[in-house]
């Protein structure tokens, strides 16, 4: 079996432009003295980032969890939100510190997305929104999605964090629903240290949003909205500038790889890979593998890899509605297919410059696991 390796690998490793491309761009910074509240690299980055993403309108924030639930603040909604368990704490914390209740509809088990057919099952006339997120970059069934929210006046607001870049029949992932949020985070596949934005539809939400991040401040002498801090500083937003000329170089690195993960890992039984959707342009975010039935559990195989001085990780375990703040008003049991899901998948590291023996050495232990267990 192989040995262990001296430096740990972890589930992903951020992508760093050239120092001195960096540093080149620090430079008008220093001079002008001007380091955050919407300078020059900001605007620049949204002009950028609005060509790239192939959106109608777009905001930039601080970071993801800010950008998402100040769309939601925007969105000005009461009630309740239909929303998936199976995401990052940020998803549901953004509706909760909105002062609206969080409805969990369950996931399907091909994609690990909310599981449309189960949406209207829980509107009542609460219901004001539904919160769907692109997990692990695979993409809601937004048809679907669509003709409900159009049926019942729901607003649409995408958790879009692990899809930047993906495409749709040729469309921008955030062209879909109200809104959609999308996170720059320095472990995402393109990142601005911290980071995020918001891509929507409504001209007139954008002077809404460029308010809200600014304390909901409208005016010199005027506050009409109880707003935030979540302004995108001159440091990420260089950071942003020089990260996005690298991108498709980064996404096709990872493409390879992943692609080097599923010749591995394919048609191993008790090894459930997602299903690729040909219509979808992918980014290549993670890679999730569930273990169903296999040689050894997803913890033993965690462990197993743990040993080696690998460390995937358990995205996205445990489900939101058995977090400790959130399981007195819910019942993990009523999403069975994500509490399912939660406990039997793990995410492999996957970054743009990881070598693919790291891959191979991965997927070794992976199937030393599973030899003479499976049958
Ligand atoms: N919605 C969804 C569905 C999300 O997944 C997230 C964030 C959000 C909303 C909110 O967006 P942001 O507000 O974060 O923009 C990480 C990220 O911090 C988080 O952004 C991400 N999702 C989540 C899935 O993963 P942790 O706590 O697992 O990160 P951490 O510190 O354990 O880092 C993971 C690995 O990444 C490290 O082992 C090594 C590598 N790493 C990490 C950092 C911080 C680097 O290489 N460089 C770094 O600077 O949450």
């Amino acid at each position: 079996m192989n040995k262990k390796h001296e430096t740990p690998i972890m589930v992903t490793r951020s992508s760093l432009p050239p120092l001195e491309e960096y540093v080149e761009m620090l430079k008008p910074i220093w001079e002008s003295a001007w380091l955050t509240n919407m300078g020059e690299y900001h605007e620049e980055l949204k002009r950028q980032l609005k060509r790239f993403l192939k959106a109608t309108e777009l905001e930039l924030f601080v970071n993801g969890h800010m950008a998402l639930e100040l769309a939601l603040q925007a969105m000005n909604l009461q009630g309740e939100v239909i929303t998936t368990p199976f995401t990052f704490a940020s998803t549901t914390h953004a509706i909760v510190r909105n002062g609206l209740t969080p409805v969990f509809c369950d996931i399907n088990d091909r994609d690990y997305t909310m599981d449309a057919e189960k949406i209207e099952g829980l509107i009542t006339e609460k219901t004001c929104a539904i919160v769907p997120v692109h997990v692990y970059g695979n993409i809601c069934d937004v048809d679907r999605i669509h003709e409900i929210a159009q049926k019942h006046g729901l607003k649409v607001i995408y958790d879009a964090a692990h899809a930047f870049g993906e495409e749709l029949d040729g469309t921008g992932v955030g062209q879909f629903g109200d809104a959609s949020m999308f996170s720059f985070h320095a472990t995402k596949v393109f990142h601005s240290i911290e980071g995020g934005a918001v891509v929507f539809q409504d001209e007139a939400l954008k002077d809404l949003l460029y308010q809200l991040k600014n304390f909901g401040i409208t005016g010199y002498e005027s506050v009409e909205y109880v707003g935030a801090n979540g302004k995108m500083n001159e440091f990420q937003a260089a950071m942003g500038l020089c990260n996005l000329r690298h991108i498709e170089g980064e996404i096709e690195k990872r493409s390879r790889l992943a692609r080097h993960y599923r010749e591995r890992l394919s048609g191993i039984p008790g090894i459930r890979l997602c299903e690729e959707n040909p219509r979808i342009k992918y980014n290549y975010a993670y890679m999730p593998v569930v273990f169903d039935g296999y040689g050894a559990d997803r913890d033993q195989i965690f462990e197993a890899l743990k040993e080696h001085n690998i460390f995937a990780r358990k995205y996205f375990y445990p489900c939101v509605n058995s977090y400790q703040c959130y399981r007195e008003q819910f019942q993990a049991e009523d999403t069975p297919v994500a509490a399912r899901i939660a406990s039997q998948v793990l995410t492999l590291p996957l970054y743009a410059d990881m070598p693919v023996e790291v891959a191979d050495e991965i997927c070794d232990v992976i199937l030393a696991q599973g030899n003479g267990r499976n049958e």
